[in-house]
């Protein structure tokens, strides 16, 4: 599989706050190409499959109701070492230990709305674009 894209949200909460444009633009001054990209609304039942990974985790519950709890915007980025260059782009998981300069340091409110979605292999990049766009 390439390693020339990664998978992307950006989450509730990002949507939600009229940043869609400011977090694109970020990862388009990243070096990212935008190669696929859709505006939807998920199930619960959907954010629970994209999630099930960390069904046992404590935060899933509150995790499928957040991610489902208004429109999301997925998308296909393309970059030379486009997984581990979108993870550094876009900061630690807890936005309070994200580096400066990183799309949550910017944009995350807190730990679970915390804007933005990387995929964090090759594979699961594959597995996550073809859940929303289809396999190509
Ligand atoms: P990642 O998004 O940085 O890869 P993961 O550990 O894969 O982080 O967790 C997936 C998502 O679950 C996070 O982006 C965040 O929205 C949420 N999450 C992770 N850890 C916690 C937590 O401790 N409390 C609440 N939500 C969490
Ligand atoms: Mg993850």
């Amino acid at each position: 599989m390439a390693t020339n894209r990664t998978f992307t949200m950006i989450k509730p909460d990002a949507v939600q706050e009229n940043h869609i444009g400011g977090i694109l633009h970020m990862m388009e001054e990243g070096g990212f190409r935008i190669v696929e990209l859709q505006k939807l609304l998920l199930t619960p039942e959907r954010a629970g499959q994209f999630y099930a990974v960390h069904a046992e985790r404590p935060f899933y519950n509150d995790l499928v109701k957040y991610m489902s709890s208004g429109p999301i915007v997925a998308a296909v980025l393309e970059k030379d070492n486009a997984v581990a260059d979108f993870r550094t782009l876009i900061g630690a998981t807890n936005p309070a230990q994200a580096a400066e300069g990183t799309i949550r340091k910017k944009y995350a409110k807190s730990i679970e709305a915390n804007a933005v979605h990387g995929s964090d292999s090759d594979e699961n990049a594959q597995i996550e674009a073809d859940f929303f766009f289809g396999s190509k």
